[in-house]
């Protein structure tokens, strides 16, 4: 079938950025917001004295650069500052059981919420409710409930450091550590094998080290959509010559080339910059074959250079690092022909980027989904780490360890105290904080938390943000034992799907976004936020509030709290009269953040600290960690040829479960998202037709079925054996206990799956 006959599939030959990205940057502006007041607020984002971009983490040369333009960031602030509205009447006008039926897209694209909101069943509507009195009646299902430990605390990764540490302290308070949060989803593999590997749980590069670097090897993520901004330091590699090795299934077209819109001369002759130097398509679950195929030609290496050898940094690992001849001793048993067949990559190529690797004297490795969503996500990011220690490339310019974390401030909640498994420090110092007695019983995380609302155990959830039901696996399982809860209250800016599926008493708590003024009783309030370079700093926003009756996010907690515990020890009106008060208590229990409110005056903020940076491993044993990851396969194997591996990904024009847009341009998809990405092989393989329509159905023999019908096979350079469509749509087809048993992340990036044709010949 030529490939104009397939409706909406087109090959992308441009670039990536450009003149694409700039169009696609006014069409946002236009669909949402006034030009004017657009420029002005694209403007102020990551400005010393304006707000943070809600788009991602990735850090901004000292918050104090001139504007750097971003597509997908103008994106995430026109989405929020848009001029689109949902009052009152829109609810009187719609039962929550025909909205349901609307899209994710339409949903969120009636514009931002209004009012404080409450189910009414008798006739299956959200009314508008007086603050006061909503926070009253939730104050009062809580009490009510008996079990502290039957409620869930949500917090999604956008919540400003004041925000998340108030929640916390409520729920805690309250009497339980149920914190299942996004990173739950997401870098919990990082949180969890990083402090294994290293001895804490964050990113070791700074944005200087860029500079430094000698060679940038990236897996598994997709920054051209995904972190846009970094693709100015990728373009500022490749043009120094800086060698860049991706590891991704798919071809992703910013990793090959991509036009600066920064750079006048580029943008004028249409011209653009190769990215990645070398580009190898591992089969989805193939990269820990890789790196340890990678890792084994280096010992090979080290062997053939004998007395004297520079390819390992022994002394390095003499000095600094445990289990070096374990892993040594496995990477030896490990045969050249297995380590291939489960990579999906020849002998050849790894060798190639060992030998890379070996020359090099500073380098990073770079992260994200590809890496972690799988059922050995923590074990991947373990096998990144002992790839970098092998070289020593910890404690010295231009190199380290650098995951791409998700939500603007997922770090940052974590590092105030956002965990379902408390420190004893923390609490202690919680309890000498504010005088009451934290539990210290471990919680739920998201998996948990949702399959305590299935088993009905747990009873109450509460969001800080985010679309909880649809981001988890398993929507079959998930939206109707939502409907069973005693108790759902959200906050958020947008109206979503998972605010539509109500429990008996259900809220919406609509709050500022990012992008607004924030005004309390002492004047106009900032936040502060860490980026994933655990660099803090401050963010104001300026624009007028999309309502009058918005409250903020710190504001609508402590309303919360102070209406459930009528005996509470802590202050919550004065703490919400003036954010510096909330920052003297999160130094108070968090004690890197000394003289808190001083440093985040200076512009650019402060960096916490990252003892691996000084060659300091806070592991048990004082060590860095070398561990071996058994055997090669990230999932379990499969005898018959026909079961393939599924990831799902975002598109260009989506954040999360927010759907601003139907295209995904750089993929070559405009105006659906049905489809499903194969290799031209398998297509042929299976009898299916590019543009066919195909049914996808796991394939783990669990005696449930999971399905997902209506989607259109696009042929796409991608691993033989991979497939991938879009998330959320593919969750039905991801168990809710498909799980990397280490850290709780679902493994939404491998599912093995069998493909049907379904349109008829
Ligand atoms: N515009 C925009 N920005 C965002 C987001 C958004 O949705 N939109 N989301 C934010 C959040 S919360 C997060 S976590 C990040 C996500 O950012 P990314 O980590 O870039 O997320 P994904 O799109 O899920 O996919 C990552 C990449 O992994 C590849 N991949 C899939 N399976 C494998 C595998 O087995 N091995 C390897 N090596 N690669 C694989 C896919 O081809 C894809 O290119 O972005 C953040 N920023
Ligand atoms: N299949 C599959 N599933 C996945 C993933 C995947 O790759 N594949 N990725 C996972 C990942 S990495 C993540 S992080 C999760 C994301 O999970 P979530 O963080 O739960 O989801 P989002 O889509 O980011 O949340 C969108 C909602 O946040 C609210 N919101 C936006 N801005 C603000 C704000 O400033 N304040 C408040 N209070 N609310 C706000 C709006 O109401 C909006 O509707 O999904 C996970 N699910
Ligand atoms: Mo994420």
């Amino acid at each position: 079938m030529a490939e104009d006959e397939i409706p909406g599939i087109r090959r992308y030959s441009a670039p990536a950025g450009g003149w694409g990205a700039l169009r696609a940057t006014a069409k946002a502006v236009r669909e949402q917001m006034e030009a004017a007041e657009a420029a002005l607020t694209l403007l102020r984002t990551n400005k010393p004295d304006g707000f943070d971009c809600p788009g991602c983490a990735w850090p901004d040369k000292k918050h104090t650069s001139t504007f750097q333009f971003c597509e997908n960031g103008a994106k995430a602030v026109t989405w929020e500052a848009t001029r689109k509205r949902v009052p009152p009447p829109f609810f009187a006008a719609h039962t929550v059981t025909s909205l349901l039926g609307w899209s994710d897209y339409q949903l969120e694209d009636q514009g931002r919420l209004t009012h404080p909101m409450a189910y009414n069943a008798a006739n299956d509507r959200y009314e508008a409710i007086g603050w006061d009195e909503a926070f009253a009646r939730i104050g009062g299902v809580l009490r009510g409930l008996g079990d502290p430990g039957s409620v869930e605390f949500y917090t999604s990764g956008r919540a400003s450091n004041e925000a998340a540490f108030l929640y916390q302290i409520f729920a805690r308070e309250f009497g339980c550590n149920n914190f299942p949060d996004c990173s739950n989803m997401c870098h919990e593999p990082t949180s969890v094998g990083l402090p294994q590997s290293i001895g804490i749980g964050k990113g070791t590069v700074s944005l200087d080290d860029f500079d430094h670097c000698e060679l940038l090897i990236a897996m598994g993520h997709n920054p051209g959509t995904n972190h846009p901004r970094m693709m100015a330091t990728l373009h500022e590699l490749a043009r120094r010559g800086t060698p860049i090795i991706v590891f991704n299934p798919l071809r992703e077209r910013a990793l090959e080339r991509f036009a600066d819109p920064q750079d006048p001369l580029e943008m004028a002759t249409f011209g653009a910059t190769q990215i990645a130097s070398t580009y190898l398509q591992p089969r989805i679950g193939g990269d820990a074959a890789a790196l340890k195929g990678i890792m084994k030609a280096l010992l090979e290496m080290d062997r053939l250079q004998g007395e004297g050898s520079a390819v390992l940094d022994r002394a390095f690992i003499a000095e600094h690092a445990e289990g070096f001849e374990e892993l040594a001793a496995d990477l030896r048993a490990t045969s050249w022909q297995a380590i291939e067949t489960s990579a999906g990559l020849p002998q050849d190529d790894l060798r190639k980027v060992a030998a890379a690797y070996a020359r090099s004297n500073a380098t990073i490795v770079t992260y994200g989904m590809g890496m972690t969503q799988h059922r050995t996500g923590t074990a991947n990011v373990h096998q990144m780490v002992n790839l970098l220690l092998l070289r020593g490339n910890f404690g010295k310019p231009g190199a380290g360890i650098c995951p791409l974390r998700g939500h603007s401030n997922v770090q940052g909640d974590r590092t105030v105290g956002i965990t379902e498994k408390p420190a004893a420090d923390m609490l202690a110092r919680i309890e000498r904080t504010f005088g009451f007695v934290p539990p210290s019983a471990h919680g739920h995380d998201a998996v948990a938390a949702m399959q305590a609302i299935v088993a009905g155990t747990s009873k109450a959830l509460i969001c800080l943000g985010g679309n909880l039901a649809v981001a988890l696996p398993d929507p079959e399982a998930c939206f109707p034992a939502m409907r069973r809860l005693e108790l759902t209250v959200h906050i958020g800016t947008k109206l979503n799907r998972t605010h539509l599926l109500t429990g008996k008493n259900a809220f919406i708590l609509p709050c500022l976004g990012r992008t607004e003024r924030d005004m309390q009783e002492t004047g106009p309030q900032s936040v502060t936020v860490e980026d994933s370079m655990s660099m803090v700093h401050a963010s104001r926003g300026k624009l007028t509030p999309a309502s009058e009756a918005l409250k903020s996010e710190p504001a609508i907690i402590a309303g919360m709290a102070a209406a459930t515990l009528p005996a509470s020890r802590v202050p919550w009106t004065a703490l919400i009269a003036d954010y510096d008060r909330i920052r003297d208590a999160i130094e108070s229990v968090f004690p890197d953040f000394t003289n808190f409110n001083e440093r985040i005056r200076v512009p650019g903020g402060f960096r916490l600290p990252l003892p691996p940076t000084e060659r300091i491993w806070k592991t048990p044993t004082g060590k860095a960690q070398f561990i071996k990851f058994g055997g090669l396969e990230e999932d379990p194997v499969f005898t018959d040829p026909t079961i393939l591996k599924l990831a799902t990904l975002r598109s260009h024009d989506q954040y999360n479960t927010t759907i601003y847009g139907m295209d995904d341009r750089y993929r070559g998809v405009f105006g659906r998202r049905d489809v499903l990405f194969m290799n031209s092989d398998d297509l042929a393989r299976l009898g299916i037709e590019e543009g066919d329509e195909v049914r996808v159905e796991t394939a783990l023999g669990q005696g449930q079925e999971r399905c997902l019908r209506n989607v259109v096979a696009v042929a796409y350079e991608i691993a033989r054996g991979s497939v991938a469509t879009y998330y959320p749509e593919g969750n039905c087809l991801v168990p809710l206990d498909y799980i990397d048993p280490a850290s709780g992340t679902p493994s939404y990036k491998s599912v093995p799956v069998h493909v049907f044709r379904a349109t008829p010949r």
